[in-house]
């Protein structure tokens, strides 16, 4: 199993000469920096990730900004991108959905591709923020499986294209001596006190997510983790409330890094990519074990869909487009999976795919374990009590 090597959280890639950045400083507006004007700005040879221009090859833009969640992509994709196409890749990093609807309504109208998740996907297209597509534009996107494509949140995929799914569930260091003889597997071992007693000074993390850990609590008592009843929305406040103090860190940015640091955290809320990777890397084929071990709780859990998106005001959206393609190649699709350590929506990378990621049933969960799986949904008005419950547990 390959080794990751893990980056800074933020990365520039081959900034172009005199490039601030994405552009994307509140009230900034994108002109297309250096003087790109957006697409058409430089001709391009047509290679395997073309989008359009079959004849003439496709118009692509001098420089593209990405907006991903941290650890999301084999860099080399990027660098690989920017030689094959001439196209300078300026990449950035948000911790949550919530992080990049925020930066969008603030005005970073710089980014040109952003990866929202499944409820943010249908929240961003009711305010206009993501840019219509044609899948018709997308030769690659005959890669993606079936299972994925026209999902209710973005009908027909006018919108969006599959990039990587999971679960959400609790990771745990397997020799830590309570974890032998109990498997954490229900949500208790991150609200119960009584239980967390029994662990906390070895460190517990939780996904600083708001999405994630209200609908966990919600999980925990019985409730659908899209609720927007007051009360139960209260009692899950009141839950977190009561286990904050048993609690090391809030962390979805780089708590994948912690994993792996002794003594630091002995179980956390965790994604699953993160958790198979905390897996892979402490694997010893000696013992054919590792450290870090992923349970889906028994009262149900979160499954996820990360989707590839234009924004609406990218003024390099057939350049976006065509990365967007090139992302849905089978073996590029494969490279992101073995690197991530998330599964594919892409059916034809699957070949590419390294074996014991593919056999992971952590990471491609059977049917008994996705029985047991919920989608997100958008809240609608319900959102602004969810915003009101998250500053009370951040405040307090
Ligand atoms: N390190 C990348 C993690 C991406 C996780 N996206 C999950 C969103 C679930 N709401």
């Amino acid at each position: 199993m390959k080794k990751k090597v893990w980056f800074l959280l933020v990365i520039s890639l081959l900034l172009a000469a005199c490039s601030g950045g994405p552009g994307g400083g509140p009230g900034e507006t994108s002109t297309g920096e250096n003087g790109d004007g957006g697409d058409t700005a430089v001709n391009n040879s047509e290679g395997s990730g073309g989008a359009e221009g079959a004849a003439t090859g496709p118009q692509l833009a001098s420089q593209l900004t990405v907006y991903n969640w941290p650890d999301y992509i084999d860099e080399t994709l990027l660098t690989e991108y920017e030689e094959e196409y001439g196209v300078q890749i300026t990449y950035d990093t948000y911790a949550s959905n919530e992080d990049l609807l925020a930066k969008l309504q603030a005005g970073a109208t710089g980014y040109d591709v952003i990866f929202p998740s499944d409820y943010m996907v249908s929240q961003m297209i009711e305010l206009g923020l993501l840019a219509e597509i044609d899948t018709n534009n997308l030769p690659n996107f005959a890669n993606v499986s079936e299972d994925f494509k026209n999902a209710p949140f973005d009908p027909n995929n006018r919108h969006c294209v599959p990039y990587q799914w999971g679960t959400t569930g609790i990771a745990y260091r397997a020799g830590h001596e309570f974890f032998a003889e109990n498997t954490p597997d229900s949500w208790a071992y991150l609200f119960d006190p009584e239980l967390l007693a029994h662990y906390a000074d070895g460190g517990i993390n939780v996904l600083n997510d708001q999405r994630e850990l209200i609908g966990a609590a919600l999980f925990y008592l019985g409730y659908s983790p899209n609720s927007t009843d007051r009360a139960q929305l209260e009692e899950a406040r009141d839950v977190i409330l009561a286990a904050k103090p048993y609690w090391k860190t809030f962390n979805s940015e780089d708590y994948d890094d912690a994993l792996l640091i002794a003594d630091e955290v002995v179980l956390s809320h965790s994604w699953s990519g993160d958790a198979a990777n905390a897996y892979w890397s402490t694997y010893d084929d000696a013992t054919e074990d590792g450290n870090w071990y992923y349970a889906i709780p028994q009262e149900g859990a979160v499954k996820w869909l990360d989707n590839i998106c234009i924004t609406a005001f990218s003024e390099r959206k057939e350049t976006a487009l065509h990365f967007m393609n090139y992302l849905l190649d089978a073996e590029n699709g494969a490279a992101i999976t073995n690197f991530t350590y998330y599964a594919s929506p892409n059916e034809a990378a699957k070949a590419y795919i390294e074996p014991d990621i593919l056999a992971d049933a952590g990471i491609f969960p059977p049917a008994n374990v996705q029985d047991k799986l919920q989608w997100l949904f958008e809240l609608g008005d319900g959102v602004f009590m969810w915003d009101e419950m998250w500053t009370a547990i951040k405040g307090r």
